[in-house]
């Protein structure tokens, strides 16, 4: 007999859809999109619709231990008992010749939940006294920008966009990385709304908008500089609400005078008429969005593209408006929920450790001091295919003074080097509660189905790998669903109808513009234009434009004549499901986008092997050439396996192992490069 259980789907999107799976005789035989959740709408993407090609796919099942060299992938399995006592050993030796510190644990969000990922793990790892991760690599420039501007990751609930009239999709491409949004693109459009893309490609939503502005990369302070201008200059500039709601606009407006449009245009390699065209469509509509995306932000100067984009709605007074003010990152409606608080009222300690920017895994590894990297907990993470500066990455994973514990669903490139390798489940074997960051849904995910070969979930192998290194309070040996019930009690919501209908709504209520009277949480309650916080770490207080790394060094350009874009592909999401036979033909081989003017001043021809280059390392694919991109932009779509890659390395053997100007993020698409034919290289 078939039986539906509700779950949710724990990637890292933005949709944290609700799903539906058909389980028959304790397997799970089909998998669809909840029609009850109003976001998901009974429908899931491309990729995880084939979510049962994954589930059943070459799956670790048993805990081994390496016995071949690190990197080298040679396994032999032993009992669970085994395996942890290993691990713990292995561990023991770290905290007794260097302290607790000297162990990093490394997760990021191949599962999202706060049981598998972010909160319990943390509570359990954190109690040793690890090193803490700042969990940089995806959104760091985003968040330190939005907390500085408008007191945190609070864009409005997409379910609101039908109502806006102008809405700019600023360096996101949702139709391949978060589709659920698009109905209401659609549905505003279809009630007038115009609907632009800024993007230097070419994209699958820039393809379908009404308009399109392709930058230079790295440039888009600047251009939200000179619309801030158009408006003002147009007397649209809504002074009543700025006054009451916004610090620092009469400081702003002065700072326009150095953004006349002509600038602008220089600095993003644009012709003015459209910056023009579209400030003053930005100074006539109301109400008007923009979805800030996370693409714009992997540069040197993302924050502060970030902060002058997120003020354009403040100084049109959109954030007045149902549908105005700023779309994107939600999770912060979300209410606060502490994994630490049970604990240390159970009587826990957490010791105070350093920080470790886990975007900079290479310095971590290779030179960090005081003490030293030697041991690593990886969970929920491909670091060997999704780090910056690949190669001196897998350098530190080599590195036979660096304990490895890898908790892994499949053989990744990461798992490679682990010491200890232990079988994680997937998410219809376990359960786990999601937050979301592209919409105010809170998910509950049941498991459904048993755990194949020897598997355990996360929660359970780290509550039973700390209790092994002595670590046992009971708070630490809480059950996922007791940890569930904590959290959810802290936001006063009740486990149990949860759990029978798979998600609650929570955050603002629907249907009103929850910061038309301000309210905003900064320090002064407003949108901060100006910024003190900023102005007393030593940055710019006002919205302005930092310059890129190595986007706009004309002097780099010369030896290396290409910005490389890694931007996400439809079928895979990030490294996951980069592995599998249908993902794979779907994405097609590796392949580096030229525009026909670079392919020809090298020589190249659509279809010829290339080599992609530049002093840190190279990748190899195959050439396309594309009218997509600009002249002197190149693209590739992150994150394939390094090791079913010709010449074994993947786009990050060349993205760069440095900081965003705000909130130590990384700056993979801040990268030059140049590319040859693979039979010259
Ligand atoms: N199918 C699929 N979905 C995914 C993912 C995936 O790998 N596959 N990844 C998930 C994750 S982890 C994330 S973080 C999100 C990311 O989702 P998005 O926010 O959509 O980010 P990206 O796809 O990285 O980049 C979006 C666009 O930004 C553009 N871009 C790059 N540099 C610049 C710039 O300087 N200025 C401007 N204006 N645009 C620029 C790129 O060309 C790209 O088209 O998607 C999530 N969803
Ligand atoms: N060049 C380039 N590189 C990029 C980016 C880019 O735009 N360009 N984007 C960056 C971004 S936005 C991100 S978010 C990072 C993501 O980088 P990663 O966090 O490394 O993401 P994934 O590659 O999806 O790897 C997640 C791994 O977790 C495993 N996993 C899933 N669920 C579980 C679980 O429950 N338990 C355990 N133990 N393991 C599990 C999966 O099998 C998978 O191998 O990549 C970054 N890398
Ligand atoms: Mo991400």
């Amino acid at each position: 007999m078939t039986t539906t259980h509700v779950g949710c789907c724990p990637l890292d999107c933005p949709d944290t859809c609700s799903w539906l799976l058909d389980v028959d005789d304790g397997r799970v035989v089909g998998i669809r999109g909840n029609r009850d959740q109003p976001f998901t709408a009974g429908a899931l993407c491309g990729k995880v619709n084939r979510y049962l090609d994954h589930l059943d796919g070459e799956r670790l099942l048993y805990p081994q231990v390496r016995v071949g060299a690190k990197g080298e992938g040679r396994f032999v399995r032993v009992s669970w008992d085994e395996a942890l006592d290993r691990a713990a050993a292995g561990l023991r030796r770290v905290i007794d010749e260097h302290g607790a510190e000297a162990i990093l644990p490394f997760f990021f969000a191949g599962s999202m939940g706060m049981i598998q990922a972010f909160g319990l793990p943390q509570r359990l790892l954190y109690a040793l006294g690890t090193s803490r991760l700042d969990t940089t690599i995806c959104t760091a420039a985003w968040r330190a920008a939005a907390t500085a501007t408008i007191g945190g990751q609070l864009a409005i609930d997409p379910e609101a966009l039908p109502a806006s009239r102008l809405i700019v999709i600023w360096g996101a491409n949702p139709l391949s990385t978060g589709l659920h949004v698009w109905k209401y693109v659609l549905a505003a459009r279809e009630q007038g709304a115009h609907v632009v893309c800024i993007d230097p490609l070419r994209s699958a939503t820039a393809e379908r908008c009404d308009e399109h502005i392709a930058p230079h990369p790295g440039t888009d302070a600047a251009l939200a500089l000179a619309l801030m201008r158009v408006v003002r200059d147009a007397g649209a500039a809504d002074v009543e609400w700025l006054t009451a709601h916004a610090t620092g606009w009469p400081q702003l407006e002065r700072r326009l005078d150095d953004w006349p449009v002509a600038r602008a245009a220089e600095i993003c390699r644009l012709d003015a008429g459209p910056i023009q065209a579209l400030g003053e469509r930005l100074a006539a509509t109301r109400p008007s969005t923009v979805m800030v995306g996370l693409g714009l932000q992997r540069h040197g100067g993302a924050g502060a593209a970030v902060r002058a984009i997120m003020s354009i709605p403040a100084v049109t007074g959109d954030w007045r408006h149902l549908g105005g003010g700023v779309a994107g990152m939600c999770g912060d409606h979300f209410p606060g929920m502490s994994a630490y608080r049970g604990a240390k009222e159970a009587g826990v300690v957490y010791p105070r450790t350093r920080t470790v920017n886990m975007s900079r895994l290479g310095h971590a590894l290779h030179d960090l001091a005081d003490p030293p990297v030697r041991g690593l907990i990886v969970f929920n993470a491909n670091p060997a295919a999704t780090s910056p500066d690949q190669r001196r990455v897998r350098a530190g994973l080599a590195r036979d003074d660096v304990f490895t514990v890898v908790i892994e669903q499949r053989q990744t490139d990461t798992a490679d080097y682990a010491d200890v390798l232990l079988p994680a489940t997937m998410q219809p074997e376990h359960a786990d509660l999601h937050d979301a960051y592209g919409h105010l849904y809170l998910s509950w995910n049941e498991p459904a189905v048993p755990a194949p070969g020897e598997c355990l979930p996360n929660s359970e192998i780290l509550r039973r790998l700390v209790a092994r290194l002595g670590f046992d309070h009971p708070a630490l040996q809480i059950s996922d669903l007791a940890f569930a019930e904590e959290l959810v009690a802290q936001a006063g919501i009740e486990l149990a109808p949860l759990r029978e209908r798979g998600f609650v709504r929570i955050g603002p209520p629907a249907g009103a513009a929850p910061f038309a009277d301000g309210g905003f949480p900064t320090p002064s309650g407003r949108v901060e234009l100006y910024s003190e916080t900023l102005e007393r770490a030593g940055h710019d207080p006002l919205p302005t434009y930092v310059e890129p790394y190595e986007a706009t060094d004309d002097v780099l350009a010369e030896r290396l004549g290409l910005v490389l874009l890694a931007p996400a592909g439809r079928f895979f999401l990030n490294s996951t499901f980069a592995q599998l036979d249908w993902h794979r033909s779907k994405t097609g081989p590796p392949t580096i986008f030229l525009h026909p003017d670079d392919a020809a001043a090298r020589g190249l021809a659509d279809g010829e092997a290339v080599r992609c280059y530049n002093d840190r390392g190279d990748w190899q694919g195959l050439l396309a050439v594309t009218n997509a991109t600009r002249p002197g932009v190149c693209f590739t779509l992150k994150t394939q396996w390094p090791k079913l890659m010709a010449g074994g390395e993947n786009v990050n053997a060349c993205t760069p192992e440095r900081d965003t100007d705000l909130g130590g993020g990384p700056t993979f698409h801040d990268n030059r490069v140049e590319v040859c034919a693979l039979r010259v290289a």
